[in-house]
C-alpha cells in the first residue's frame, strides 16, 4: 500500500535533508508531503479499513495521518498499518507521536503502535481498550511472556494528546519500556528479558487488534521514532525577579520527558513567546530595541536564547508554545523600588533650613536602595543637593522651589519620581525662573526621562540621570 508522491516538493526535500542527518534507524513523519513513502511499507489485512495522508488529520501544517477502522469483526486479527524497518537496533529505541480518537464505537480493543524484535516478538505494543479509551503499554519479552499494563490515561474524543515510548536495554536481560502521555508517566515496565533480541519494525496505525469491534478514526502527526531522544517538550527559564525596565535573558530548551538530552529537530521551529500579568515585551537582542513575538529553533540547534524588557510591576507568567511541543511556563516578579519625600510640601521664611526626608522610600522586596536622585526642577534660584536621603536646604532666596526624588535600588531598577514643595516666604524680587532640566531634552521633568528608563537608550539616560544628579549639586 505504498503511494506514490503529490505534492509539498520543497517541504519533501526539506524533510530529506532533515532525515539525512538523523541517526541510523531514524524516522521523521510530519506527513507534510502529503504521502506515506517516507515509510517503508505496510499491509492491510482488512481491506474495509483505510491508512492515508489526510488534511483532516493535520495536528500541525497541512497534513497527518488517518486511520479508518470499519471492520468490525469479532476476534483478534490484523486491521491496518504503516510500518518503518529498523536496521537491527539494539541499546535504546524511542518514539513519539500525536494522536487524536477523532471517532469511535466505544467497543474492542486497538493497538496502535508496535515495536517488533528481529524474532518477531512484540517488544512494545501501545493499545486503547474501549469503552473508555484508556491506553496500555504491553509487550513480551524471555522471562514473563507477554504482560499488559494499564494506565491512568484516558483518551477524551476529539483531543490530541502526544504519547512518548520509550526502550532501553534492548539486546539485554535488563531491558525496560516505559510510556509518557502529555508529558506525564503512565507505565514503567522494568527486568525485561530481551537477550539477543534487536529491533527491526517500528509499526502505526492498528497494526493489531485483541478486539476487531473497535471501529473509527484515529489521527497521526509528528511522527519521530528512533535511538535518538527526539524533543517533545520546551522548556523555557529566566530569572524569577527582575526590575521595571531591566532587559533579561531567556532560555528556550528543547527537552524530552525522558529528561536525556535531545536530538536536533532537523526542522526549524518558531516558538511563540507570551505573557500574561505585568506588562512585558520580547525581544531578540540584549538591548531589548526590536520586539518578537517568536524565537526560532534552528533545525541543527536544541535552543535558542530571548530577551524579556518588563514596563510595569506585579507578577507576571511567560509561556514557550509550539504545536508539535508540550508548552512550559514560569512566573517572574517585577519590582521597582518606591520613592518617597516628607514633608511633601512646606513653607519657611527665608534664612530658615527646609529639611526633605526620603529615609521613608522603599527598596524592591529583598533589596536595598543604592542611590537617591534629587533634582530641582523648578525654583528662583540653583539649590546644592547631596545623594543623601536626608536633604537640609538654606534657602535664602524667597519663591516656590519644587524638588523631585526617584530611587534606585541593588535589583536595579528605579522608581517612579515623586516631588516636594518648599516656598519660602518673602517679597520675591527675581521673576520665577524655569531651570534647565538635564539630559536629552531641556527643561524635562524627571518623571520623562525616568520613563524613557525602559527604552534601549536606557543606558545612555542612566548616565544622563547621574549627570543630572552632579549638576544639581553644583547649583
Ligand atoms: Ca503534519
Ligand atoms: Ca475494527
Amino acid at each position: 500500500m505504498r503511494r506514490g508522491p503529490t505534492v509539498g516538493a520543497a517541504l519533501a526535500a526539506a524533510l530529506c535533508c532533515a532525515e539525512a542527518a538523523a541517526a541510523p534507524g531514524s524516522l521523521f513523519d510530519d506527513f507534510e508531503s502529503g504521502d506515506l513513502t517516507r515509510w517503508s511499507g505496510g499491509w492491510q489485512p482488512a481491506p474495509s479499513n483505510s491508512l492515508s495522508a489526510s488534511k483532516a488529520a493535520a495536528h500541525r501544517g497541512s497534513f497527518g495521518l488517518r486511520l479508518v477502522d470499519a471492520d468490525g469483526s469479532s476476534g483478534a486479527g490484523g486491521q491496518n498499518n504503516l510500518e518503518h524497518t529498523v536496521n537491527a537496533l539494539t541499546g535504546r529505541y524511542r518514539a513519539r507521536f500525536w494522536l487524536r480518537l477523532s471517532s469511535s464505537n466505544g467497543q474492542g480493543m486497538a493497538t496502535i503502535a508496535k515495536v517488533l524484535s528481529d524474532q518477531g516478538q512484540a517488544v512494545a505494543d501501545v493499545k486503547l481498550r474501549f469503552p473508555g479509551g484508556a491506553v496500555l503499554l504491553a509487550g513480551t519479552d524471555l522471562g514473563s511472556g507477554y504482560l499488559e499494563e494499564a494506565t491512568a490515561s484516558r483518551l477524551a474524543l476529539g483531543q490530541w494528546h502526544l504519547l512518548e515510548l520509550e526502550l532501553q536495554g534492548v539486546g539485554t536481560s535488563a531491558g525496560q519500556r516505559q510510556l509518557y502521555v502529555d508529558g506525564v508517566l503512565q507505565a514503567t515496565t522494568g527486568s525485561r528479558n530481551w537477550n539477543g533480541w534487536s529491533i527491526t519494525k517500528f509499526n502505526l496505525g492498528e497494526p493489531w487488534s485483541d478486539a476487531r469491534e473497535f471501529q473509527g478514526t484515529i489521527d497521526f502527526d509528528d511522527v519521530r521514532a528512533g535511538p535518538e531522544s527526539h524533543p517533545s517538550r520546551l522548556a523555557l527559564a529566566g530569572a524569577s525577579e527582575v526590575a521595571v525596565g531591566q532587559c533579561v535573558p531567556l532560555a528556550v530548551q528543547l527537552r524530552s520527558s525522558f529528561g536525556a538530552q535531545v536530538a536536533p529537530p532537523g526542522i526549524s521551529l518558531e516558538v511563540l513567546l507570551a505573557a500574561t500579568g505585568a506588562e512585558l515585551s520580547f525581544h531578540a537582542e540584549a538591548s531589548c530595541s526590536q520586539p518578537i513575538s517568536t524565537v526560532t529553533i534552528g533545525p541543527g540547534e536544541t535552543s535558542a536564547s530571548a530577551f524579556a524588557l518588563p514596563q510595569s510591576t506585579g507578577p507576571a507568567r511567560l509561556e514557550a508554545r509550539h504545536p508539535d511541543l508540550l508548552p512550559d511556563s514560569f512566573s517572574l516578579s517585577v519590582l521597582a523600588p518606591v520613592a518617597a519625600v516628607s514633608p511633601p510640601e512646606q513653607e519657611i521664611s527665608s534664612g530658615e533650613i527646609a529639611t526633605l526626608d526620603a529615609s521613608a522610600s522603599r527598596p524592591s522586596t529583598g533589596h536595598l536602595i543604592t542611590a537617591y536622585l534629587w533634582r530641582l526642577r523648578q525654583g528662583p534660584t540653583g539649590v546644592r543637593l547631596s545623594a543623601e536621603a536626608k536633604q537640609s536646604l538654606a534657602l535664602e532666596v524667597p519663591g516656590d522651589y519644587r524638588f523631585e526624588l526617584a530611587v534606585q535600588d541593588s535589583l536595579g531598577g528605579f522608581s517612579a519620581p515623586v516631588t516636594a514643595r518648599v516656598k519660602v516666604a518673602g517679597e520675591v524680587f527675581h521673576p520665577r525662573e524655569q531651570l534647565q532640566g538635564c539630559g536629552a531634552t531641556a527643561g524635562a521633568p524627571l518623571a520623562s526621562l525616568l520613563s524613557l528608563l525602559a527604552l534601549p537608550l536606557r543606558r545612555q539616560l542612566r548616565r544622563a540621570a547621574s549627570r543630572c544628579f552632579r549638576n544639581s549639586r553644583l547649583r
